[in-house]
């Protein structure tokens, strides 16, 4: 090998070198963190279930609280619940398990409005089926559950 083709292989070598990092940089890390593809149906559902914080639910003798205390959405249909504080107290919707949904986040009000003020709401979208178990952060006795079914249409 003379120098003149010595000299060419090297730049075909960084050539590459930096083809491929540009490659790793640009497309392949960008498709690894990319977040799932979902049909928007399920990331803005047509409807919603409802939950309500009901009067008294700050006193552990108000073993009501939360009503229902399992809301059931279906993907795609209902996966959205919105919770509204009819109680005087503010409360908060707190995951039991600290889970974060694929797309949303922290499933815990204090993540994202703090607590749940009087005679307002708190909305959350479930992007994958599961049980989520809850609670009121100030009043660890309020517990209820999100379950989320598939759509079998
Ligand atoms: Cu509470």
């Amino acid at each position: 090998m003379n120098n003149h083709t010595a000299g060419i292989s090297v730049v075909a070598f960084i050539i590459a070198v930096t083809a491929s990092m540009a490659y790793y940089q640009f497309v392949y890390t960008k498709e690894a963190n990319a977040k799932p593809q979902l049909p928007k149906e399920i990331l803005n559902p047509p409807d919603t279930a409802k939950v309500s914080i009901i009067e008294g639910s700050s006193q552990p003798s108000q073993q009501k609280n939360f009503q229902p205390k399992e809301i059931r959405g279906t993907l795609g249909v209902n996966n959205k619940i919105i919770w509204t504080n009819t109680d005087t107290t503010a409360h908060s919707v707190t995951s039991d398990t600290q889970f974060k949904d694929q797309i949303n986040g922290p499933f815990n009000s204090i993540d994202s409005i703090g607590l749940v003020l009087p005679k307002k709401t708190y909305e959350f979208t479930f992007t994958k089926d599961g049980e989520y178990p809850y609670h009121c952060e100030p009043h660890p006795w309020m517990t209820g559950k999100v379950i989320i079914v598939k759509s079998f249409v």
